[in-house]
């Protein structure tokens, strides 16, 4: 991730010319033009079938929500206690200096590097890939033209309004990357950092890792105007609805689509918009004075703005760039972090050996302060051990920092506190965290969730294995209890689950997505479960 390079830049230094030619390109566009009739009449009854099973799922969790407010812990509940928390300490950094995170997902080929690109440089596209290659973090990902990893880019917007454009955009290597962030940061009165997910299926793993471990503020749905709304940006659709993430539509490529095309695809997101399952308001964004009662709409999660554009000709960017810069951050009413006055908790999300300076981490702060020299304690590891780290120095959008605070995404150079250990990139795993000692960390085996099934083709019963996703945790878990006999579609239950692998550090009251093939689920954590009660019930827990 290109956050976390930013200690020591270990992003490409050198990139190959994207193999796709201009030639596949137009075929692409081609076939995308001539898609059938009878396709597109399948492509809608599945459609409408997927939103009823959804809208199923959501009226159950929306019961299961009014049912067990109680049972929502202080640290994740919402805009109450949030805002109790606020008047208690008062801490939370300034608005214009949050880190406001926004994500980009869609079907592949919609135009989400591009536009990520275009925003952020201040250049255009030529409709085969240039703005794209100023995005991705890796050669293979020029050569296929296709974004496997997460990249992370920044926009800012100085104290008069303007946005800051680096002198050289055109730059790509580490170091210039490391030297234009500098100057973003220290040009910029608001910061933007945009998350360009994967819209490839191969890949949803990691795309939904972006939304569930980067938490980020906002969604942008990239959906190209010429093939309308696929198969992926469903799933996406999908996810981002679970995670209550609220989102609009970029309708890019209007540049090249017929108009015919562009109407009707416009038509049916208009129609996704107010479905019963995604439940509303459409609201096409076309002049300054749409701008604000959409900003209001959308903070709510209430209203879906819809955006027209090209990343080739210019034509709606400039209303797009307006809109994202008025975007309030939603830190504090996510219920994803706890105040700069709680105990220190860093999700770690990548893991660099830079040479000259050793182990750095980059990750997202839930919840308090660090500052250079601090000790917190790193794990679970393979083991379930927590041990002690120095924090040696910060960085934070790539640049030296002395102090990160909750909702930041920064990274840290560590060094072990362990007499004559040494931290190597293979002593860490996915999911480990570093927090304050305060909070006596623990790894957690076994947990209960109360889950609503989102999708399920049969049943789910005992011994049911699937993937679980919970902030930075991804780790495949089987079903040892049901509070039902069996769960079907849109079915609500307590069902208890336990790690295949590794114990995890999780929290009560975290959400939960579980996935296994088209197999969906949401859920919220509502119970740790401790070794002692584990080894009363006869699980090992090794
Ligand atoms: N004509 C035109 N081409 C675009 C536009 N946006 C993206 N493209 C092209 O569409 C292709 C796919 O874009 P990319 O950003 O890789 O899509 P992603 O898979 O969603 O990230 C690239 O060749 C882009 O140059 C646009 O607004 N107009
Ligand atoms: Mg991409």
């Amino acid at each position: 991730m290109s956050e976390g390079s930013g200690a020591g830049g270990s992003s490409p230094s050198k990139f190959n010319p994207p193999s796709r030619s201009a030639k596949d390109e137009e075929q692409s566009k081609g076939e995308d033009a001539d898609k059938t009739q009878q396709d597109r009449k399948a492509e809608k009854l599945e459609l409408k079938e997927k939103m009823r099973c959804a809208q199923r799922a959501k009226d159950a969790m929306k019961q299961a929500d009014h049912e067990d407010d109680s049972t929502q812990t202080p640290s994740e509940d919402g805009d109450e206690e949030g805002a109790e928390q606020k008047g208690r300490d008062g801490l939370w950094i300034e608005d214009s200096v949050k880190d406001l995170k926004i994500a980009t997902i869609g079907n592949v080929d919609s135009g989400k590097s591009t536009l990520v690109g275009v925003l952020t440089k201040g250049l255009l596209d030529d409709g085969r890939g240039k703005a794209r290659s100023r995005v991705f973090n890796f050669s293979h990902e020029q050569e296929k033209g296709q974004t496997s990893s997460i990249a992370q880019e920044i926009m800012g917007f100085s104290s008069s309004g303007d946005q800051v454009i680096v002198d050289r955009p055109g730059a790509v290597t580490a170091q210039s990357r490391n030297s234009a962030w500098q100057q973003i940061v220290n040009e910029s009165e608001k910061l933007v950092t945009f998350i360009d997910l994967c819209g490839h299926e191969r890949y949803l793993k990691t795309t939904i890792f972006g939304l569930v471990g980067l938490c980020p503020d906002y969604a942008m749905i990239i959906v190209n105007a010429n093939a309308g709304f696929q198969k992926m940006s469903r799933e996406h659709l999908g996810i981002a609805l679970a995670l209550r993430i609220p989102f609009m539509f970029i309708v890019t490529k209007i540049d090249i689509a017929p108009a015919n095309v562009y109407e009707e695809n416009l038509n049916m997101l208009r129609k996704i918009a107010k479905s019963n399952a995604v439940k509303k308001q459409p609201v096409d964004i076309k002049e300054e004075s749409d701008l604000e009662p959409a900003i209001k709409g959308l903070a709510a999660d209430s209203l879906c703005p819809i955006f027209c554009i090209s990343s080739v000709t210019g034509e709606g960017l400039p209303l797009l760039k307006r809109f994202i810069q008025s975007l309030p951050s939603r830190i504090e009413h996510s219920g994803l972090f706890r105040p700069p006055s709680a105990p220190t908790e860093h999700h770690i999300d990548s893991v660099f050996s830079v040479p000259g300076v050793g182990i750095t981490v980059g990750g997202l702060m839930r919840a308090g302060v660090v500052r250079p020299n601090q000790q917190l304690l790193l794990g679970p590891d393979k083991s379930s051990k927590f041990t002690p780290v120095l924090v040696k120095s910060i960085h934070y959008k790539r640049v030296n920092s002395q102090q990160v605070e909750s909702g930041q995404h920064c990274s840290f150079a560590l060094r072990s506190l362990v007499k004559k250990e040494q931290l190597k990139k293979s002593s860490f795993r996915k999911g480990m965290v570093l927090v304050d000692a305060a909070l006596q960390p623990k790894a957690t085996w076994v947990f209960k969730a109360e889950v609503v099934i989102l999708h399920h083709a049969t049943t789910i019963r005992e011994r049911y294995q699937a993937m679980i996703h919970c902030g930075i945790v991804r780790q495949c878990a089987f079903v040892i209890n049901l509070s039902t006999d069996l769960l079907r579609t849109g079915d609500k239950a307590i069902v208890t689950f336990r790690f295949c692998f590794h114990g995890e550090y999780l929290n009560a009251g975290s959400t939960l997505l579980f996935r296994e093939g088209r197999t969906k689920g949401i859920g919220r954590i509502v119970e740790l479960v401790d070794e002692d009660s584990l080894q009363e019930w006869g699980i090992p827990i090794k």
